[in-house]
């Protein structure tokens, strides 16, 4: 395990992914390496880039990586795709958009797939970052599909969001409703040589003028043309911007509070559902389980006898 470490202070592309693939496995001495790992981190600037399929967010990313890689930087890229149950390799798709980097010793390019569990794609991205904040990648981006609750999940593992859409993504104050449109700190019309960009973003504006009540932050919505690398280098300078804004205000730091306690939730959570599973496969539960079936005791009873008798009367024992 020592030896994946040097690995990843080296910066081996190979001890990159085998780490990568170790944690999202979850295995039980995972915390070692994660303690180890978090002696080498919190440098990188992590951004998220998320917008309904087909938006063009491979694209855009792979001239962002240009652009990145023209001033020197090391891009690290996490492709989420909570639809998928491939992981590994990217996937197919975003392997063609940005192959051109393939080849780049500083571009680390790599792709998550659900494995059938939501709150464990959030938690195996969480720790890609971390892999790729201790190789020492200047930038990591998160590109996320569509426009649902998982994504949401995966924008609070960044430090900027940037919410990409495209001409044709219909009424977009409409459609990014559930909360998309409010988690972003920068817009972006991509694809701006199809008509209709000129529309989405006067609409975009007017959303964030009405909507924007901290004077602090003032969302950009930008246009870019990948396809022609055109606004790329503005976009840049908008992340720039929101950057200088996260560290001055103090709004970063709260925000990676934020995702510390969001962590340990996530954590106590899953712990919670691994007991719970083990402890209703006990003849004694089952048991238990019968009374409640013939009548004699309500779920709600069952519920809350069980919280007291197994973490109530636990935490006490523990405290005196
Ligand atoms: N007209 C136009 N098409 C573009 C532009 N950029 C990308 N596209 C096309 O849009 C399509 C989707 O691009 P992707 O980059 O794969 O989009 P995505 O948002 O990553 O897609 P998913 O990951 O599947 O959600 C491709 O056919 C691109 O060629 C652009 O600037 N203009
Ligand atoms: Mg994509």
């Amino acid at each position: 395990m020592m030896d994946w470490i040097e690995g990843i202070k080296n910066r081996e592309r190979r001890a990159i992914a085998r780490v990568i693939t170790f944690l999202e496995n979850d295995h039980s001495d995972s915390e070692l390496l994660v303690k180890e790992l978090e002696r080498l981190t919190k440098k990188a600037y992590v951004i998220g880039i998320t917008g309904p399929p087909g938006a063009g967010k491979s694209t855009l990313i792979d001239c962002l990586i240009t652009t990145l890689r023209a001033k020197g930087l090391r891009v690290g890229v996490i492709v989420v795709d909570p639809t998928s149950p491939f992981t590994g390799g990217a996937i197919l798709g975003d392997r063609v958009r940005m192959v051109r980097h393939a080849l780049d010793e500083n571009v680390f390019i790599r792709s998550m797939g659900s494995r059938g569990s939501l709150g464990g794609l959030s938690r195996a991205t969480k720790d890609a970052v971390r892999v790729l904040d201790a190789a020492g990648f200047d930038v990591i981006i998160v590109e996320t599909v569509g426009v649902g609750q998982s994504e949401l999940e995966i924008m609070h593992l960044v430090d900027s969001v940037a919410l990409v859409v495209h001409p044709y993504s219909g009424d977009v104050v409409q459609v990014f409703k559930a909360g998309v449109m409010e988690i972003a700190d920068l817009y972006v019309v991509n694809k701006a040589d199809i008509p209709g960009a000129a529309k989405m973003v006067a609409e975009i504006e007017q959303y964030v003028h009405l909507t924007n009540n901290h004077d602090s932050w003032s969302p950009s919505v930008s246009q870019t043309i990948p396809i022609q690398g055109k606004g790329i280098v503005e976009l840049w300078e908008q992340f720039q911007r929101h950057r200088v804004f996260l560290e001055e205000s103090g709004e970063g730091v709260r925000r990676r509070r934020e995702q510390t306690v969001r962590e340990v939730k996530e954590r106590i959570d899953a712990e919670f559902q691994a007991y719970l599973q083990q402890y209703f496969q006990e003849p004694a539960c089952k048991q238990q389980l019968e009374e409640v079936w013939h009548g004699a005791k309500l779920p709600h009873q069952f519920a809350r006898e069980w919280i007291k008798s197994h973490l109530i009367k636990q935490d006490r024992e523990g405290i005196e």
